[in-house]
């Protein structure tokens, strides 16, 4: 399938930067207004894109409200990040369109992408054939998705499974520690990956700093995804995010 244009944006994204900062905004927990109020502010602070969902995001009509608020206050790409068939709705540009590798169940693996292909196809959503890599244990995407974290200190493990991605013909692997993660995914982990997979890589979960973020981007990630930071931290939240975006400045290695 040929890259569209949310594909492209993000790439153009990562090679006017270190890293691209994708915000994902959880529709469950903050409102329609607050969510196109960060989502706003994100695109201030130089964020790429908004991506909206998350593993236990079940509730569409909200969601689809939430992406059409953010869509009236800013002209970044929404990016669905579905957990499941319920994560997909009319009203975004595109949808991380992913497969739980290393989940133990085959649901995550290639049935919900089957029962929510139609709905993708008659929404004309943009579709990004990403890797999903559960890295660690104890998170909502690792206990919602079964999966069979790859360990943080098995860097080869991740590296062979972005192989198998790129081989599968996926552009975009997205390496996940979970929302609210005590430890990030380590910056060798990224490196390892990145040696052998030359497509979009996308790492998230437990990212808090600007000293992290920029670690993660030096070691070759396009995309970092900010989530649990921004959430009902105010000022302070965009504050720190501000702090990711200042650090993530300068060309990336990835030239468009
Ligand atoms: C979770 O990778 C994302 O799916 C973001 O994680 O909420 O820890 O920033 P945080």
């Amino acid at each position: 399938m040929a890259v569209g244009r949310v594909e492209r944006h993000l790439l153009d994204q990562a090679g006017r930067h270190r890293a691209a900062v994708l915000v994902l905004v959880d529709s469950e927990s903050s409102g329609e207004a607050k969510a196109a109020e960060l989502a706003a502010e994100s695109e201030r602070l130089g964020a790429a894109a908004i991506l909206v969902g998350g593993s236990s995001a079940t509730d569409q009509i909200g969601m689809g409200r939430t992406v059409a608020a953010i869509k009236k206050r800013t002209r970044l790409p929404v990016v669905l990040f579905p957990g499941n068939v319920t994560g997909v709705v009319p009203q975004a540009d595109a949808i991380l369109f992913s497969s739980l590798m290393n989940s133990e169940n085959p649901y995550f693996i290639t049935q919900a992408q089957a029962l929510g292909a139609p709905s993708v196809l008659k929404f004309g959503l943009e579709t990004l054939p990403t890797a999903y890599l559960v890295i660690g244990e104890g998170t909502s995407a690792w206990f919602v998705g079964s999966a069979r974290g790859i360990p943080h200190e098995k860097p080869k493990i991740a590296a062979a499974y972005a192989l198998a991605a790129k081989f599968l013909g996926m552009r975009l692997v997205y390496l996940e520690a979970g929302s609210g993660a005590k430890k990030s995914v380590t910056a060798k982990m990224v490196k390892t990956v990145r040696a052998v997979f030359d497509g979009f890589i996308i790492v998230g979960g437990g990212i808090r700093d600007a000293r992290t973020a920029r670690a993660l981007a030096d070691a070759g990630a396009d995309g970092l995804v900010i989530g649990t930071l921004l959430e009902g931290t105010g000022t302070a939240g965009l504050r720190r995010l501000s702090a990711i975006t200042k650090a993530l400045k300068g060309t990336g290695s990835r030239r468009v």
